[in-house]
């Protein structure tokens, strides 16, 4: 009897671990919607997560999952407070209280990583992580107590038990929880009398209590969860109207017309301007920020600073806009990887902006070597100033392919340098800019050991054909991009196996800032062949075939690809 009233508990227990977590994070979705969707316990302990990752696991998350890093991250967080529901569950079963402390314990944690997230400004950020545990704590303490007590009700009627609370349910009493039926003989005669009513006296749980009190718990957290998603879809609309009551002015500067020849058609090829659907994404937000645009600033001050300025969204947009086209490239790229795009960008030069502050560059005398921009989430970059007032089109940029930032992208305003990294210079969703020194400040990514100057290296990569793809045998068109912003590329090479390099046809260069297309019709013979690509920029600089990681300042190397012609 021992044995089959375990059996069915435990279970049970673990159950209730599993709808109190329930219960806890419904409830914390909730309070997020009303304070902040980034305070929820997982978005909190995953941000925290993703600032603790150290370099090579996130670069290896990268390159595993891509951009759906953060889903898995978020899905990984859901399945391990999963599992510990389901221990809590059982050790209530033992210790009632105990289990319902752990409870509180998470719940802990979670208001930590929500109050020290870099955005966090308020205490608000703890609510729905606390009172989610408190939610999820109750929850455990209820359910198990209706496993661990006699049934409340002999004939169908409830009556409530005495046991709630009582000293012997909580750490004192594990025997008492084991023993189950035993125990029972020796308690008051009233649950004595109860017991055979019920399958023999073989269950000493209130099994009535037990599946009322989780229906009822199961039933309240998915409708108090679903309206906390209700609710925080509804957050961000004041941004959403924001950004489509935007319309981009006509710009003062437009980008130069793509020269004719710039844009290759070739299967299989990248398109030469990145449709923003498209674009890769790279950040650490677990929630996209939704940015007001109306009620954005961005400030500008720091060292050398004589003019601290406070902008607006319509400041910016009655500055002299110019338009350009700029390849943005991720520094976590791997040597013919995916993080790369090409995208015509409207927006103020920031030289412009730093100079009417008064910025000099260091090698006119300005005390700041540094621009440290900070955006909404805490995130912080820090890109040269030299090169952000060389002549190069550094852009404070509002529009992304004729169109207002898309969120994802930064909206309303971010940075785009030519020739620079995005963890360097590209940063989404500015708020602040600081001018500082290398010495006297690290950027995120700097902290986490990625270099603090980091010029785009010179890469070339292979998108047509596919690796391992088997074309047949005759003109198999060899095609992909080539990128040295800043620079410009000056020439592809294509070479099959170990044979002689061959000049592919470059599309016409549109600037040194974007990449360029190239591709080759090449006579393919039938076989296992190895197609290697490298560019040359034009500073006369060959790509280099040493392989290097991503970390710490750009993967470097050839990319091949391996195909099999029919
Ligand atoms: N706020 C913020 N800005 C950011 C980042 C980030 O994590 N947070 N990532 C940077 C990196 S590493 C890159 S490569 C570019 C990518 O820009 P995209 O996502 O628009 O392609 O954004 C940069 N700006
Ligand atoms: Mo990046």
């Amino acid at each position: 009897m021992k044995l089959l009233s375990r059996g069915v508990r435990l279970p049970l227990a673990a159950l209730s671990g599993l709808l109190a977590g329930f219960a806890a994070l419904a409830v914390a979705e909730l309070l997020s919607a009303a304070v902040r969707p980034e305070s929820g316990p997982v978005i909190a302990v995953g941000g925290a997560a993703i600032d603790r990752t150290p370099p090579a696991v996130k670069d290896w998350a990268i390159r595993h999952f891509g951009s759906d890093d953060k889903l898995v991250l978020q899905l990984g967080i859901v399945a391990v407070l999963a599992l510990l529901a389901l221990v809590l569950g059982v050790l209530a079963l033992r210790f009632r209280r105990a289990g319902a402390a752990g409870v509180l314990l998470f719940g802990f944690v979670g208001a930590v990583a929500a109050t020290s997230r870099p955005d966090s400004t308020s205490a608000a950020d703890a609510l729905p992580s606390l009172l989610g545990a408190f939610a999820g704590a109750g929850v455990l303490y209820l359910l198990v107590g209706r496993l661990t007590t006699g049934p409340a009700t002999a004939n169908g009627t409830a009556r409530q038990r005495p046991d709630s609370g009582g000293p012997q349910d909580g750490v004192g009493g594990p025997q008492d929880r084991e023993a189950g039926a035993p125990n029972r003989e020796e308690g008051p005669p009233d649950r004595e009398a109860e017991a055979p009513a019920r399958q023999g006296g073989a269950q000493d749980w209130d099994r009535r209590g037990f599946v009322v009190a989780a229906t009822a718990a199961a039933a309240a957290s998915a409708g108090t969860g679903l309206l906390g998603r209700a609710l925080t879809g509804t957050q961000g609309r004041g941004a959403v109207a924001s950004r489509k009551a935007v319309t981009l002015p006509r710009v003062t500067s437009a980008a130069r017309p793509l020269a004719p020849g710039a844009v290759l058609h070739t299967p299989g090829i990248s398109p030469f301007t990145t449709p923003n659907n498209d674009f890769y994404r790279v950040d650490t937000a677990l929630v996209v920020p939704k940015v007001n645009a109306t009620t954005w600033r961005l400030k500008i001050h720091g060292k050398g600073v004589s003019r601290p300025v406070t902008l607006t969204f319509d400041d910016l947009l009655q500055r002299q806009l110019v338009e350009r086209d700029i390849t943005l490239t991720c520094v976590s790229n791997e040597v013919g990887g995916p993080y790369v795009g090409n995208a015509r960008w409207t927006g103020v030069r920031l030289a412009d902006l730093l100079r009417e502050a008064g910025v000099r560059p260091p090698s006119r005398g300005g005390p700041a070597d540094q621009l440290v921009a900070r955006s909404v989430d805490g995130m912080t970059i820090g890109s040269p100033v030299e090169d952000l007032m060389d002549g190069r089109d550094a852009l404070l940029a509002l529009g992304m392919n004729g169109e207002p930032l898309p969120f994802a992208h930064g909206f309303p305003v971010r940075m785009v340098v030519p020739g620079l990294y995005g963890y360097v210079s590209a940063c989404k969703w500015i708020r602040d800019i600081e001018l500082t020194t290398f010495d006297a400040y690290d950027a995120y990514w700097v902290k986490r050991s990625w270099a603090q100057r980091a010029p785009i290296k010179t890469q070339s990569r292979i998108d047509t054909p596919k690796p391992f793809a088997r074309p047949k045998a005759g003109t198999v068109m060899v095609a992909g991009v080539a990128w040295a912003q800043h620079r410009g590329v000056d020439r592809v090479e294509v070479r099959v196996d170990e044979g002689p390099w061959m000049t592919a046809d470059l599309a016409a260069e549109d600037t040194a800032d974007t990449w360029r297309q190239w591709s080759l019709p090449w006579k393919a013979t039938s076989g296992g062949h190895t197609l290697t690509v490298r560019a040359t920029d034009r500073t006369g600089q060959v790509q280099t075939d040493r392989r290097t990681p991503t970390i710490p300042d750009g993967a470097s190397g050839w990319h091949s690809v391996v195909i099999d012609v029919d």
